[in-house]
């Protein structure tokens, strides 16, 4: 259920209060009580409140009322959010551009300048966003990109940059902390996902780049996720850190194409969320070392209908903590963390596209014990979901007008 409650234009203001004007000064004649009227006017300013500029809609969910609110829109493909620790939000576009926006005063003034190169093609170009965690010490961020390679070739890519300290923001210091070694042409499946774990390293989702064998072979990196330093080393306990059995800067393998990133902050531990083929969507609590099992098992099929791999389970493969069949195609995932929906709290937070829903999992012991799914076909695919410091649940959907989206209780 949606209603949008504060409109708010202009003109429409001038016209409310030139009818309560008008009653008020009729109630002179026609002896209506003054307070009366103070009290209509009170009831029309709480309807149509002069601070609100921005679209509201309201939401009954299990757990209560919430307010979605539209933030910004004209944006095309956005792919990932952050937030700097003054307020302002980072915003990437898939096509590679990326802005920083001010959510109290919302507009498309102040690109970034100084991107990497980014190979734009299919699911290819820029992706994640992800701002250091000492960022008012060091203004350094991360970014995720289809780098391009030779001979109309790419690959995914991790880079640190500092965002210029004046004027209009600028990257500066841009270096790649993580290039993908075997590059194709392939457009699909690039990843990714960058996240700041509680030790300072980096986890990066990479996605399989539609070569399946890929995510099964511990010395590609495709079909994994990794754990990098940040200044793009090798974590001394990484699984494979020797190089002897693996990629020095894989965590887990056996990923298929990987969308979602977050840290419990219960525990510190990382969940990802991937898409399947046919079914299959799944949420994992990648551990070191393990494999997760794409293609050997899946709880999909093929597109045309035909069995993938082995089945749902083998020895040796890990299950995923919740998994979806249809397929919502999911993307972005958040544990909400924040103080305007208490009643979220410690719940995971997952993006779909396909559905154009949003679903809230409820974690027990390391367990997903519940899901509520909300939104359906109400703001279009989303395409990411984050918890950020002012306490807001913020979305962005993806498509050639695509919006940023904040979560707030009902007030
Ligand atoms: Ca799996």
């Amino acid at each position: 259920m949606s209603t949008d409650p504060s409109p708010s234009l202009p003109q429409e203001k001038g016209h409310i209060l030139g009818i309560v004007e008008t009653a008020w000064k009729r109630g002179f004649k026609v002896q209506v009580p003054k307070f009366v009227l103070v009290q209509i006017l009170l009831a029309i300013l709480a309807v149509f409140p002069a601070s609100a500029e921005n679209k509201i809609d309201i939401h009954e969910t299990e757990l209560g009322r919430v307010q979605v609110e539209h933030v910004l829109g004209g944006l095309d493909h956005p792919w990932g959010l952050a937030m700097l620790p003054d307020g302002k939000l980072l915003v990437t576009e898939r096509p590679g551009a990326m802005y920083m926006v001010d959510p109290e005063n919302p507009t498309l003034d102040r690109e970034v300048k100084g991107l990497p190169r980014v190979w734009v093609k299919g699911q290819g170009g820029l992706l994640d966003v992800a701002v250091d965690p000492d960022f008012a010490k060091n203004r350094t961020i991360y970014l995720t990109f289809s780098e391009p390679g030779p001979a109309g070739t790419a690959g995914t890519a991790l880079a640190s940059a500092q965002i210029s300290p004046v004027g209009l923001p600028r990257l500066q210091n841009l270096k790649i902390l993580y290039s993908m070694k075997l590059k194709t042409k392939n457009v699909i499946h690039f990843g990714s996902r960058v996240t700041v774990a509680p030790d300072g390293t980096l986890f990066v989702t990479v996605s399989d780049r539609g070569r399946r064998k890929r995510a099964q072979d511990p010395f590609d990196t495709a079909g994994s996720v990794l754990r990098v330093t940040k200044d793009g080393g090798i974590p001394s306990d990484n699984p494979f850190a020797d190089g002897k059995n693996g990629s020095p800067l894989i965590w887990s393998i056996g990923h298929r194409s990987v969308q979602g990133a977050a840290i419990e902050p219960a525990t510190g531990e990382l969940w990802t969320l991937e898409h399947g083929a046919k079914g299959g969507d799944e949420v994992n609590r990648p551990e070191i070392g393990r494999n997760y099992g794409w293609p050997t098992i899946s709880y999909g099929v093929n597109y045309d209908g035909t069995k993938i791999g082995e089945g749902t389970h083998k020895e040796g493969l890990e299950q995923p903590k919740h998994y979806w069949d249809p397929s919502i195609a999911p993307s972005g995932l958040a544990f909400y963390d924040g103080s305007e929906i208490p009643q979220w709290q410690g719940n995971l937070f997952v993006g779909a596209l396909k559905f154009q829903l949003l679903s809230r999992l409820t974690i027990k012991d390391g367990e997903v014990v519940a899901e509520e799914q909300m939104f359906e076909g109400e703001y279009g695919r989303i395409r990411d979901v984050r918890s950020f410091p002012d306490g807001a649940l913020w979305l962005i959907t993806d498509s050639d007008e695509g919006e940023i989206l904040r979560v707030t209780g009902d007030k």
